[in-house]
This record gives structure tokens, C-alpha cells and sequence, in this order.
């Protein structure tokens, strides 16, 4: 059975960005119980900025899960990335994450690995930040295996990243780390759309290597506010036996209310 969530940013600076609930752990866990999702998704500044104790007891007074945690602050705050010509910089970005890793674990969530990728550069050639970026994952992969979940790895559109843009370069980078990695793709349907020749058939390509979906339409705005054919690629989704989350990463448009409300209802009429 998929799941539904929802997502609650913690990152003031960030407002404005691709996160529906924007009021704090408390009230994010409100809305989500009220509208009936099943799990939020928590961006934060980082595992300082959560209340692990808190957080786990907001979870269960509102019978929540946490579905995954992000770690782009990583980048926006620290300036971090796991493919930076700096070897230092590049340990000390693991070391956030592993952070991450830690306080996710304690609630059966990934840690999703997406802006922190960063790009190659003139100072580091594509081959080789992809060889950086391999062994981070491969590392913080098998981090995650003591808390029983994966390290989600997302690919991002080519404004966001010049690594890997579209779920064919994902499995290939998967399918790089060995047998026994512990690393799923993230399927952002808004990159896809803008990334992707066909959306169904690249969700056929990643196959059970997909651990985890950003739920959202083709303009950031929730699941209906755009023009992604949902028919065809929620059919898609059910076709590769997709069992885990659709999260809903999407503008706070045109309220967050509004725009939890709308993609609980999308869920509900494609996946219900
Ligand atoms: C940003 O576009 C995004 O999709 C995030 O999930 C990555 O950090
Ligand atoms: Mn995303």
C-alpha cells in the first residue's frame, strides 16, 4: 500500500520554497492528522534544530510517521556539498548528513540526499564528482543500515544539479555501488517533468530501485494544479508494485492549507 505525506519545512530563510507547511512541527502534524496523510516529511536546519523527544511525541499523539528527512540545509546554510573540490568540505558534508541519518533512524526515515550533490565543475570534472558522489552514497548507504532505512537519493532537474537529472543516470549510478548498497532513488515528478521523455516509462526504468516519491504537479504547485497526465502516471506508479511514500513536496499554493487539502485529495483520487 502507498503512503501518503505531507511536508513541514523548519527553514525561515527557505520560505517561500517547495514545502507545503511552514508553521512549526506542531501545527504541521495538525494539519496532517486533520486532512488524514499518513506521514510528514520535515526539512530542517539540521538535527539541532529538532526536539527528538518532541518530535516523537507529536508523532504519536497524531498517529503520524515521519516519512523521510531532507538535508538541503546542509547547502543553503553551510555551504556544503558531497562533490566539492575540497576533501575536507566534502567529509565534513557526510558528517551533516550522517547527523541526519541519526535522527531520521530513531523513526524509521531516510535521509534524502538532493541539493547537497551539488555540480561538477572546471575544478572537478564530471567524472570525477560522479565518483564522489558514488562513494558518498555508497558510505552514507551503509550508515543507514543500522537504523533499518535507506539513504534516498534524488536527482534534480539541470538547474538544480548537472550530476544526474533524469532516473536512467540514477539506476546507473545505483547499479555502480554493488549488490549490497542501501541507497533508493527519489522520483521528483516535477523534475521529471522536466527532465524526463516519458514519465511512466522512467518509472518502469527505476522500478523497485524507487524508494521514495516527491508528490507534486509540473509547476511546483500541488498535484492538480498542473498538467502532468496523473491518469497515466499513477498507473505507472501501482504497475511497478510502488509500495512506500508519495510525499508532497509543492508551493504552498494557493494557501498551505489549500494546498494540503488538494494534494490529499489527489492522493485520494489516484491512489485511494
Ligand atoms: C528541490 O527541487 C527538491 O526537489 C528537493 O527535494 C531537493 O532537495
Ligand atoms: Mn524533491
Amino acid at each position: 500500500m502507498v503512503k501518503s505525506a505531507v511536508t513541514v519545512s523548519l527553514v525561515e530563510a527557505a520560505r517561500g520554497g517547495p514545502f507545503i507547511l511552514w508553521d512549526g512541527l506542531e501545527a504541521g502534524c495538525k494539519t496532517a492528522k486533520e486532512l488524514g496523510f499518513d506521514a510528514i516529511e520535515v526539512f530542517s536546519l539540521g538535527p539541532e534544530q529538532i526536539d527528538s523527544d518532541q518530535l516523537e511525541k507529536l508523532l504519536n499523539d497524531h498517529e503520524l510517521s515521519l516519512a523521510a528527512v531532507g538535508t538541503g540545509a546542509g547547502k543553503v546554510k553551510h555551504g556544503l556539498t558531497l562533490t566539492s573540490p575540497c576533501s575536507e568540505e566534502r567529509d565534513k558534508g557526510k558528517e551533516f548528513i550522517k547527523r541526519i541519518i541519526e535522527m531520521g533512524g530513531r523513526f524509521g526515515a531516510g535521509a534524502i540526499l538532493g541539493s547537497m550533490q551539488g555540480f561538477w565543475t572546471e575544478e572537478v570534472s564530471k567524472d570525477e564528482a560522479l565518483k564522489y558522489l558514488a562513494e558518498a552514497c555508497a558510505e552514507l548507504g551503509e550508515y543507514a543500515k543500522q537504523f533499518n532505512v535507506p539513504f534516498i537519493y534524488e536527482h534534480l532537474n539541470r538547474f538544480e544539479t548537472n550530476l544526474c537529472n533524469r532516473v536512467e543516470e540514477s539506476v546507473d549510478l545505483l547499479n555502480s555501488l554493488g549488490e549490497n548498497h542501501n541507497v533508493v532513488i527519489l522520483a521528483d515528478l516535477f523534475h521529471m517533468n522536466i527532465e524526463e521523455v516519458d514519465i511512466c516509462e522512467a518509472f518502469r526504468t527505476g522500478g523497485d530501485l524507487i524508494g521514495h516519491i516527491h508528490f507534486v504537479d509540473s509547476n511546483r504547485r500541488p498535484v492538480g494544479g498542473g498538467h502532468i497526465d496523473m491518469d497515466s502516471v499513477s498507473a505507472a506508479i501501482k504497475s511497478i508494485g510502488y509500495d512506500r511514500y508519495l510525499s508532497a513536496e509543492a508551493l504552498p499554493y494557493p494557501s498551505e492549507h489549500e494546498a494540503a487539502k488538494q494534494t490529499i485529495e489527489s492522493y485520494n483520487r489516484y491512489f485511494g
